[in-house]
């Protein structure tokens, strides 16, 4: 038996660490001041996933990163080894939506890591009334296979968690297979 360690980044953009928060029960209350993630910050917590054959809880890690350009030089550090990556923007924002494709080279094709091991999340904050029909439909192809999550932590936060909860287990999937793989591939 093991306990999976996912190091998931959520990078990018308002509400990464809002989310890291409410998805780890770290505090009630959603929003309150802003304050700007210095460099990154880890939030762990465990969570029950069908997928878990031995009915452990998995031990999931949030590297919760500030998306301020002037932490740009640990970026690179932040992402080796990691499980999954967990793009966080604001969908009411065009310029993002194009933006996301240059983080998903850096932090997904780059790394290595399959698509399932990916996901977008359309985080909407109060006040984000300007509404996208289908985010889908406005990513261009590489992103466009994507598992994307709308979020409005403030109208729908379990369908948030739920969703989450759901990419977890891919990842589970992903990480266990290829842990397999590899394990094969000694005694072979
Ligand atoms: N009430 C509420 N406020 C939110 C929500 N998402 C973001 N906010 C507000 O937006 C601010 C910024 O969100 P953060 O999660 O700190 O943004 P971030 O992406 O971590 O930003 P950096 O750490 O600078 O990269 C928060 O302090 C909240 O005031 C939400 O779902 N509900
Ligand atoms: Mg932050």
């Amino acid at each position: 038996s093991f306990k999976s360690l996912l190091k998931t980044h959520l990078f990018h953009s308002s509400g990464k660490t809002v989310l890291a928060n409410f998805l780890s029960d770290t505090t009630e209350r959603l929003g309150g001041e802003y304050r700007p993630t210095q460099g990154v910050r880890m939030v762990s917590f465990e969570c029950d996933l069908e997928s878990s054959s031995d009915h452990q809880p998995c031990e999931v890690t949030l590297w919760d990163c500030s998306g301020n350009f002037k932490f740009e030089s640990c970026w690179p550090a932040l992402t080796t080894d990691s499980c999954g990556v967990v793009l966080v923007y604001n969908p009411t924002v065009p310029s993002q939506l194009r933006e996301i494709e240059s983080w998903f080279s850096m932090f997904v094709s780059s790394q290595g890591l399959q698509d399932t091991q990916c996901v977008l999340v359309a985080h909407r904050q109060p006040g984000d009334t300007h509404t996208h029909a289908d985010t889908h439909s406005d990513l261009a192809s590489p992103l466009s296979s994507l598992m994307v999550i709308q979020s409005n932590l403030e109208e729908n936060p379990e369908a948030v968690r739920q969703h989450f909860y759901t990419y977890l287990q891919k990842v589970v999937k992903v990480v266990t297979e290829s842990r397999e793989r590899d394990e094969m591939s000694i005694i072979t």
